[in-house]
């Protein structure tokens, strides 16, 4: 291990921690011991030394005078923030003397973690962490967030989270970004899409707003939200009409291409039309521009799949290469997520052989609200780390009239005393990720690279390794597993047969090289079933799915006029940066996208300030009219939280209700009504 740590002054090798497919290879420039700024690595195979800005402000980030420096404890009101310093012992203390009453009077699983991947180190993201709750024995977290129903309903067609390589992509002919806003949030896919296009190739979007993406786009596509599986499946009735689609490929690597084709007959480009909004013409242009180009790319984003019917939206849109047999194309097929690539041996890390009771409950984390609320068996202590519920969760009034509860036990563990954090009983502080050793696996490139702490660790600031080690020993627990080194957890996980893709990634290959690659092996077999493409998938049945790709329209909420697309910003990571005044300066403030059609009969100007609200909860936003949102959609960005006099909370706004597959997060299947308040500007 080279001991970047006691090298006050130089330039060393680090790598994005942030929840981002990109994750970008890094150079952390250091002057007496302190990080004076971060660039990008020009040596990263894929990253290539380009980084967003949010990451080149990231050294302000960790030396923020408002980042907590030691632990605390509340002696005011849950919410209102009044707290005190204690000592590490006392927080150690407190909070496993309250767990051990906890399981003595109701049992393990009265406890839960609430967790997520604020830093996407495996050993501090979903190592330690995880045998610590699974000896504890406390209810299980269903991580459902992100990209649950779509993984599934990918997996269902390909058998793995596993997609092609992007580094292909560099002579791809046609490059489809659906629901996915790349130029924020995958901004390196984007990179090689826009050298592409020097070379011909073409840029089309098909998104719900007109966004960054959509406005670099040689063709965007507008769609009504939740509608995305009809257009596929009206591509998939062109491109079988008119005899685009590739027989050897489908005889040879796919189940059911002639159930597929039979199916697909009701999905006519009018029919089509009438429930996507996309024009009949635009149908049958996108089908032959899709059949008779070549290579082509679909990158599947994660937005289409935050909806009622996410999981079957994916799984049909995976469908769409296997019709023209790009899979084998080089630069052809499709990504949804890559993170198959790189999986590792969760057996040896987490350790869920701990777990005694293997009919422990598991919570889903999206239902966060009403499972604090409920009775029946009452969730007693929530410990949450690199997670920020009160913003990022859904139904978020539910999530706090939760936390206020007075018998709850509450603790938060974070870099920054976050909107969840007044609700916490203890505060716990947390290292920053260029304090910590970990390894990174993207879900987007093929490379793990690996994380050696570059600076000391913040005040009195502690990993979440660190952390589950100390409440362990807190507990009493003495098994070894609590005593492994970093290095070593690294190496457990690493050793897995199970994966060839790893085969030769190492402790010492990632010493030496900071960026080692998943080894190159044909994509088929699939995981699946036949281990072929499953365009008739049996599994689904049995799981009672239709067996066929099919539109289902999304749940009809009846209160609200507009279909809400609370989606991701430019400036901010999810809620992280939201607390940053650079960040916030560079968004400005949140904006309701709202057509000129919809504004003018509410009588609403662009700058008007407008409520905001359904039966779940209501916000006060900036109107902005135009025609980047179809008539009945509105659509806001970032992870806004409220502030004094500022009712801009967007998932008070949001449902709980679970998606079609995965127990997945429905963010943009809920609905507002919209009125204005007064003129701003
Ligand atoms: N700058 C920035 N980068 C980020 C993040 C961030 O907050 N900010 N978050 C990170 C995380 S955790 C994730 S999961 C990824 C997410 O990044 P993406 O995969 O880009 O997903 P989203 O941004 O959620 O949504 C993408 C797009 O889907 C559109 N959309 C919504 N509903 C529909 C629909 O029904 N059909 C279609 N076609 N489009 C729809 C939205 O308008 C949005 O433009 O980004 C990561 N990177
Ligand atoms: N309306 C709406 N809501 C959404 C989404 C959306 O598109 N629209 N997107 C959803 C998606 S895709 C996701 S992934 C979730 C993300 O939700 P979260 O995972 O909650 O993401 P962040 O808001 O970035 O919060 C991460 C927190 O972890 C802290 N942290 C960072 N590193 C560490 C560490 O090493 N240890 C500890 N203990 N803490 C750390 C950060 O300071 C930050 O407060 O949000 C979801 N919520
Ligand atoms: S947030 Fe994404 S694009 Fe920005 S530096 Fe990190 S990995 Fe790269
Ligand atoms: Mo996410």
């Amino acid at each position: 291990m080279q001991d970047y740590l006691h090298q006050k002054d130089g330039i060393f090798p680090s790598v994005c921690s942030l929840d981002c497919p990109d994750q970008c290879g890094l150079l952390v420039h250091k002057q007496n011991g302190k990080i004076i700024k971060v660039e990008g690595d020009p040596n990263h195979p894929v990253t290539k030394g380009n980084i967003c800005n949010k990451v080149r402000n990231m050294a302000e980030r960790i030396y923020d005078p408002n980042r907590l420096q030691y632990p605390m404890k509340r002696v005011g009101k849950k919410g209102e923030g009044k707290f005190e310093r204690i000592s590490w012992n006392e927080a150690v203390s407190t909070i496993t003397n309250r767990w051990k009453e906890l399981i003595e009077e109701y049992g393990p699983e009265s406890i839960l973690p609430y967790s997520f991947y604020g830093n996407m180190g495996v050993l501090n993201a979903e190592g330690m962490d995880r045998r610590f709750f699974h000896r504890l024995g406390a209810s299980r977290l269903d991580r459902t967030i992100c990209q649950a129903a779509g993984s599934i309903g990918y997996k269902y067609t390909m058998g793995d989270s596993i997609g092609i390589d992007p580094e292909e992509t560099t002579d791809t002919k046609l490059f489809l970004f659906w629901g996915i806003n790349a130029v924020s949030t995958n901004m390196h896919q984007m990179t090689i899409a826009q050298k592409a296009r020097k070379n011909g190739a073409k840029i089309v979007v098909i998104d719900v707003h007109k966004n960054h993406t959509g406005r670099v786009a040689d063709w965007f596509i507008p769609i009504l939200p939740g509608t995305d599986s009809a257009l596929a499946l009206g591509l998939m009735h062109i491109l079988y009409a008119e005899n685009m689609v590739n027989r050897d490929f489908l005889n040879e690597y796919t189940v059911g291409d002639h159930e597929l084709q039979k199916h697909v007959l009701q999905y006519d480009p009018q029919t089509v039309s009438g429930i996507t909004g996309v024009p009949v013409e635009d149908i049958y242009k996108l089908a032959r521009m899709y059949g008779k180009t070549s290579p082509s790319f679909i990158r599947i984003g994660n937005g289409l799949q935050h909806h009622d019917n996410g999981g079957m939206c994916v799984r049909t849109i995976s469908c769409l290469p296997a019709l023209t047999g790009q899979w084998l194309v080089k630069g052809g097929g499709a990504i949804k997520s890559n993170s198959g690539y790189l999986a590792q041996n969760t057996d040896a890390l987490q350790r869920p052989d701990l777990l005694k009771n293997q009919q422990t409950r598991i919570i889903n984390m999206n239902q966060i609200g009403q499972e604090l609320l409920q009775n029946d068996q009452p969730i007693r202590s929530m410990f949450v780390y690199s997670c920020n519920p009160v913003v990022v969760a859904p139904s978020a009034n539910k999530v706090k009239e939760g936390l206020m509860r007075d018998d709850l036990f509450t603790v938060v563990h974070d870099l920054f005393f976050t909107e969840t954090a007044a609700y916490a009983d203890i505060v716990l502080p947390a290292t920053s990720a260029f304090e910590n050793m970990d390894i990174y696996t993207s879900y987007w490139h093929q490379y793990m690279q690996i994380q050696q702490p570059v600076i000391e660790k913040y005040g009195e600031s502690k990993s979440n390794v660190e952390v589950m080690r100390l409440l362990a020993n807190g507990m009493g627990y003495t098994d070894s597993v609590f005593l492994d080194s970093e290095e070593e957890m690294i190496e457990q996980a690493l050793d897995y047969e199970n994966n060839p893709y790893i085969e030769g990634i190492t402790l010492q290959a990632l010493l030496e090289n900071q960026y080692v690659k998943a080894s190159s092996k044909s994509l088929f077999p699939l995981k699946t079933p036949s281990g072929k493409i499953e365009l008739y998938s049996k599994k689904m049945e049995e799981d009672g799915y239709p067996s066929l790709p099919t539109y289902i329209p999304l749940e009809g909420e009846t209160d609200g006029t507009y279909l809400y697309i609370p989606a991701p910003n430019h400036n901010f990571l999810n809620s992280t940066f939201s607390n940053n005044e650079k960040h916030v300066s560079m968004e400005k403030y949140p904006k309701l996208f709202m057509n000129v059609q919809d504004a003018s009969l509410n009588g609403i100007e662009n700058g008007d300030l407008v409520k905001v609200w359904n039966d779940r909860g209501e916000c006060e936003i900036i109107a902005s009219v135009g025609d980047n949102v179809l008539p009945g959609v509105v659509v806001t960005q970032g992870l806004w939280a409220d502030e004094k006099d500022k009712k801009q909370l967007v998932n008070s706004l949001t449902p709980d209700r679970i998606a079609d597959m995965g127990g997945g997060a429905t963010f943009f299947s809920g609905r507002v009504n919209v009125k204005k308040v007064h003129k701003t500007i």
